[in-house]
Parts: structure tokens; C-alpha cells; sequence
């Protein structure tokens, strides 16, 4: 058992955390997100068009949400290069390479011969950035497979402080500006140098991400290979995907080919030049930029639905993304006041689900009204605002956890 949970067990059963006191007395997960009877009110403010060129799908819409588990038929999905054309489980083969003393190749035999492990996630798009345009990148599903860490271990690591490289069989081309100068004169390639001597390098990139090899090891990761009790669909990563439960989605390599231990950090297009949160900050009165792969989950909430049940009106929603000790709503910008956790299921397999809560809202007043929703974790940390200063000073769109504000119109 990790520390987190002891710690986590121990603090629920003083009972001082306000967690403990917003347990919501609930029979079952999908309680707490409504009863018989509840109407749901539609959000003013829907989502515009999305203007990312990538390929979306399946987009939660918030409203719709009233199970714990996303049906995997309405879950998500996003690609950079499209799909591979050949997923054909029968000849598919997972290679255990580099730094290794027994390098190998895995079947999806191999993978399904070994035991089988389920951790239920809740995986999110790390541009997920909110309104206008881009709030439904997210969904939560009961993901199994072979554990990673016992496949990286069998193969004999060479390094202790490798970096492990998960390869997707998608690629496509793309075109890198070289500013080497000099050297882009005898360079080869298909680039021409232009007038201030860099060069376009076009050349086809595998899509792939990394990680330190501690963070690799953790026990949570699988190679998934069902979600949701089905077979993987092509479109989440058929045959085999990684799964690392408490990273965003960018982390979790579909369509997994090759693993690869490496000396070197791995700088591909995923982790060092897409995915790449930036910040403008301020250091000894100097203007200083930092830069940060995409890397886990930030602590996130948002409101679902305004229902409204006999006159009176509730607010439900989601919080994810670390262990959530209580969820807090604002009405109008007024003051935060506490919602109901659903504590039903049993958090064994939900440290890295969202976990659902309820806001009783009584009956406002006619009106349009802004809901915006916080969450608090276990160590009191509290979702920002959005312009609280470590996201106002983010200059891209990555790793917005911002505290989202809808709008409903009560009759
Ligand atoms: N091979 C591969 N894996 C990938 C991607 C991709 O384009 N190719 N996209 C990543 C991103 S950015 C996200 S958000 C998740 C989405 O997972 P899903 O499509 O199963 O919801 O897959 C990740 N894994
Ligand atoms: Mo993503």
C-alpha cells in the first residue's frame, strides 16, 4: 500500500478533515449525480468550435455526465498523426530495447499471459484548457493490462537513472527549423538553408513520450490492453497502450510499440517542443522563461449540472487529479462554500478517479448566476484561480487547472 493511502486512511479516521465531514450519505455512485426526477438546466455558456487541428472526438459534454465510469463508446479520444493503419493484435510485437542486458520482444500473448491488473483513472488532456472552446478533453475508466514495472525489471536494466522511452507506431512528417547555421551547409537532409543560413528539416517522427525510469517503475503503469472490461478500441490504442494512472493523457502512449531504456533525456516533439508548458516569470528584477514537458495531473474541478428536483436546485460536478479532501462552489462570486463528497465506492480503486460531489443550492432567486467550483486536496492545496499568478504567468495553453465558472439561467 503507498503512503499516500496510509496517510490518507489515517487522517479519515481522526476525523478532523473536513473530507470527513463532507461524506455525503450516499448508496451509490450515481447517486450523487441525481435522482429520479432531476432536471437537468442547460449551461448558457457552451463550448465554441475547437480550433486545435487535431483530431477530437467525443468530447464530454459536461451535462450528460451521470456515471463514475465514462461509457467507453462516449470517451474521448485525440490523435497527432491519425491512426496507424495496421493494428493487427495476431502480429503485433511490444520491444523491451536499449539499455537492457535481455532485450525482448513481447506478443499480445506474452502481455495477456501475465497477471492481469485494473486501475480505474481518470485521464485528461493537458489541453483541457477550459472556456471558450476546450472543457470536455477528459473521461474516467476502469483500465487493465499487465503491470509495466516487472516487464522493465525481467529485461535487466543497465542504468538506475535511465529514462524510459515509450514509442507509439503513429508518425508523420514533421518540419523543424535548424538554426545550426554553419553546419547546414554540408547538413543532409531535404532541407534547403535559406537566406539567414538555417534550414527547414522535415523528417518523419514516431510518436512517443518518456519518463525517468522511477517514475516508469511505479506499479500503477500498465500495458492496458482493456478498457472498461472490453478490448482497447483502435481509437484509445488497440492492441496495447501505456496507462500511467496520475499523468496526463499526452503521457499515455497509445498504440505501444517499443520501449526503449535510454542514457539521455529524450527531447522528440512531445516532450520538448509540443507539450511544453512555458512561463514568463520574474527573477532578481530580471524577466526569466522557464520550461516544463507536460507531466502529471494538477488539481482540477469543475461543475457538471445544475439540476433542479421539487423547486429546489442542486450543483454536481467532478474533482481529479490529486486525493481530494473537500470541494468548495461560489455562487455570483460570493463566498466558497462547501459541497458534499460522494465517498460511496470504496476509494480502493479510485486514487486516481475523479470523485463526484454535490452542492445544495436551495432556491436562488431568478436570474442568471455564475457556479464556480474549487478543489482542495488532502495537503489543503487549493485549485487556483485563473489568474492566480502561476497560471496567469503560463504563456502557453498546457496544464490549465484554472477554477472553471459557468453560467445558468434560473426561471
Ligand atoms: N500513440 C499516441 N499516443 C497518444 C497520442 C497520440 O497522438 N499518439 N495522444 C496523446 C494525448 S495528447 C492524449 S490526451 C491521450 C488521449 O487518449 P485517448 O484518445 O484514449 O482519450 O492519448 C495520448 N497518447
Ligand atoms: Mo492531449
Amino acid at each position: 500500500m503507498s503512503t499516500e493511502l496510509l496517510t490518507r486512511r489515517s487522517v479519515l479516521k481522526g476525523g478532523t478533515t473536513l473530507a470527513a465531514l463532507s461524506v455525503l450519505r450516499v448508496a451509490g455512485p450515481e447517486e450523487a449525480f441525481g435522482a429520479t426526477g432531476d432536471e437537468v438546466l442547460p449551461w448558457l455558456d457552451q463550448p465554441s468550435t475547437n480550433p486545435i487541428p487535431e483530431n477530437l472526438g467525443n468530447l464530454l459534454k459536461w451535462e450528460d455526465l451521470d456515471s463514475r465510469l465514462t461509457p467507453t463508446h462516449n470517451f474521448f479520444f485525440t490523435d497527432h498523426y491519425g491512426q496507424p493503419a495496421q493494428l493487427d493484435e495476431p502480429t503485433w510485437q511490444v520491444g523491451v530495447t536499449g539499455r537492457v542486458a535481455r532485450p525482448n520482444v513481447l506478443s499480445m500473448s506474452d502481455i495477456k499471459a501475465r497477471e492481469r491488473h485494473e486501475v480505474e483513472f481518470t485521464l485528461e488532456c493537458s489541453g483541457n484548457t477550459g472556456l471558450p472552446f476546450f472543457i470536455g478533453g477528459i473521461g474516467n475508466a476502469r483500465w487493465a493490462g499487465a503491470r509495466l514495472a516487472p516487464v522493465l525489471l525481467r529485461a535487466g536494466i543497465l542504468d538506475d537513472d535511465a529514462e524510459v522511452i515509450f514509442w507509439g507506431a503513429d508518425k508523420g512528417a514533421v518540419t523543424i527549423r535548424d538554426n545550426s547555421g554553419i553546419l547546414s551547409a554540408g547538413q543532409t537532409g531535404t532541407g534547403v538553408p535559406d537566406a539567414d543560413g538555417g534550414v527547414d528539416l522535415t523528417i518523419t517522427e514516431q510518436f512517443a513520450r518518456s519518463m525517468s525510469l522511477r517514475d516508469a517503475l511505479n506499479p500503477d503503469n500498465l500495458l492496458c490492453y482493456e478498457m472498461n472490461g472490453e478490448p482497447l478500441p483502435r481509437e484509445h490504442g488497440f492492441p496495447v497502450r501505456l496507462i500511467a494512472p496520475g499523468w496526463y493523457g499526452v503521457a499515455n502512449v497509445k498504440w505501444l510499440t517499443r520501449i526503449e531504456v535510454v542514457e539521455q533525456r529524450y527531447a522528440g516533439r512531445f516532450m520538448a517542443r509540443d507539450y511544453v508548458t512555458i512561463r514568463e516569470g520574474q527573477r532578481d528584477g530580471q524577466t526569466v522563461w522557464t520550461f516544463a514537458t507536460v507531466g502529471h495531473n494538477r488539481l482540477k474541478s469543475a461543475p457538471a449540472k445544475v439540476t433542479r428536483n421539487n423547486g429546489r436546485y442542486s450543483v454536481m460536478g467532478a474533482a481529479w487529479g490529486d486525493l481530494i479532501a473537500a470541494v468548495e462552489v461560489r455562487i455570483d462570486g460570493g463566498p466558497w462554500r462547501r459541497a458534499g463528497l460522494d465517498r460511496s465506492r470504496s476509494q480502493r480503486s479510485g486514487r486516481h478517479a475523479w470523485t463526484f460531489w454535490n452542492f445544495d443550492w436551495g432556491r436562488p432567486i431568478a436570474g442568471e448566476h455564475t457556479v464556480t467550483s474549487r478543489a482542495i486536496d488532502i495537503e489543503g492545496h487549493v485549485q487556483p484561480a485563473p489568474d492566480d499568478p502561476f497560471l496567469a504567468s503560463k504563456r502557453t495553453f498546457w496544464e490549465s487547472n484554472g477554477q472553471i465558472t459557468r453560467r445558468v439561467l434560473i426561471a
